[in-house]
């Protein structure tokens, strides 16, 4: 069997941005890649929708995009297998595995976008399970793992305990951090790493990181697509084009085809010593002028990282960039930071801002302080906390007084 694999699609990124279309664009090419490359089906490992309650707009172009796979056609079945009980699921042209990522999940109890696009049959969306794929007399495992807070994720993994199945391909699917993966000064803090995946699969898919890595662990690929659009732009991302990675289940092997229309992305860290602000503005120009001294089709994304200390009595409200960055904006979208180092306090006023720019990390952390906050006192492990952190996010105080008392 041949499967295209692809992940992180952040449907509604940048929703009133002007990048708004790349998403859905990019969703579109990938399925159009795996229909052209006549796959049996596809998996798609989190991370579909950017945010938990995407606005009617998105859904509406989600699906569009989605309907793609409606041109194609695959001759495997499908069968949902959990709790020793086997269920055929019916599909259109060629099925998309998924599960949900960090950026949507709600709680068990309430149905997201992706349960919306379950029922209406566009993907097949699973949860601590496998679906097994079956075409004339070869089968392929799915087994696939949504994702769960960070901290429970080896507890949770030890729990499920997936065992490959004999005489078939068995795939995983993760929408986690690893450790060997992660940067010390993340917020999301992972308990897994490479050492704790279970042993014997043939391919390990693992979404959540948005650039593209393959590595062996044994006999064992291990695979992360990296995402279809950038969202945070991290340097690593930056090194290789977006796209379809492909699995052939014979030969064991990743392939890969980039998407052919794609927004190219720069990343450049700078360092300056004791530098006034015409020094900072020149450089920075020189590195625009050297990136968009070739041909592109779509307006590329240069990201500058500046680091580093000014000149004696220059802050960073005095490199001023408004100008800088008229110039440039019809032809690049431009993207720079400024962290120069004078004063503790203005790194922290920084730092806040990065953490108030993703409503997912206000999220986490919240989560993470009320978690830590519950544990001092005599409410014990027994409440379940995802419910109870949305309940208070949401203002809803009622029904978290009483989620409380249940217990
Ligand atoms: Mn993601």
């Amino acid at each position: 069997m041949k499967i295209g694999i692809f992940s992180d699609p952040h449907l509604g990124f940048e929703e009133k941005g002007e990048r708004a279309s790349d998403c859905f664009d990019n969703l579109s090419q990938a399925i159009e890649l795996c229909v052209e490359e006549k796959v049996d089906f596809m998996v798609l490992p989190g991370d579909i929708f950017h945010i938990p309650m995407p606005s009617h707009n998105t859904l509406f172009d989600s699906i569009k995009s989605f309907s793609t796979a409606k041109k194609g056609s695959s001759f495997v079945k499908l069968f949902l297998e959990k709790n020793n009980e086997k269920k055929e699921i019916p599909f259109t042209g060629i099925p998309i595995l998924t599960i949900h990522g960090n950026h949507e999940y709600r709680g068990k109890e309430t149905k997201t976008a992706l349960d919306v696009l379950n029922l209406s049959g566009l993907v097949v969306y699973f949860h601590a399970g496998m679906i097994s794929v079956e075409k004339e007399n070869e089968k392929t495992c799915v087994f696939g793992l949504g994702a769960v807070p960070e901290k429970k994720a080896l507890e949770v993994l030890n729990y499920w305990n997936p065992k490959p199945v004999q005489n078939a391909s068995n795939l995983l699917l993760f929408h986690q951090g690893f450790k060997e993966f992660m940067a010390l000064d993340d917020e999301m803090i992972a308990t897994l790493s490479l050492d704790d995946l279970p042993k014997g699969f043939d391919l390990i898919i693992n979404g959540h990181l948005h650039w593209r890595n393959e590595q062996k662990l044994g006999k064992t690929i291990f695979l992360l697509p990296g995402s279809t659009v950038s969202t945070s732009i991290k340097k690593l991302e930056t090194e290789k084009p977006k796209g379809v990675c492909f699995y052939d289940t014979q030969k064991k092997e990743i392939t890969f085809k980039p998407f052919p229309k794609q927004r190219k992305m720069f990343y450049h860290k700078l360092k300056f010593d004791e530098a006034d602000s015409e020094s900072v503005l020149l450089e920075c120009k020189n590195i625009l002028l050297s990136d968009l001294s070739e041909q592109h089709e779509l307006k590329p994304l240069i990201r500058i990282n500046m680091k580093g200390t000014l000149k004696k009595g220059l802050s960073s409200a005095d490199v001023n960039l408004a100008d800088f960055m008229n110039e440039f904006s019809s032809k690049a979208i431009l993207s720079v930071s400024k962290n120069f180092s004078n004063s503790s306090f203005k790194r922290k006023i920084s730092e806040l801002r990065e953490m108030q720019k993703s409503k997912l990390s206000l999220a986490s952390v919240g989560f993470e302080l009320l978690e830590k906050n519950l544990k001092e006192t005599d409410f014990g492990n027994e409440i379940e906390l995802k419910k109870l952190f949305d309940l208070l996010a949401e203002n809803d105080i009622d029904a978290a007084a009483e989620l409380v008392n249940k217990n």
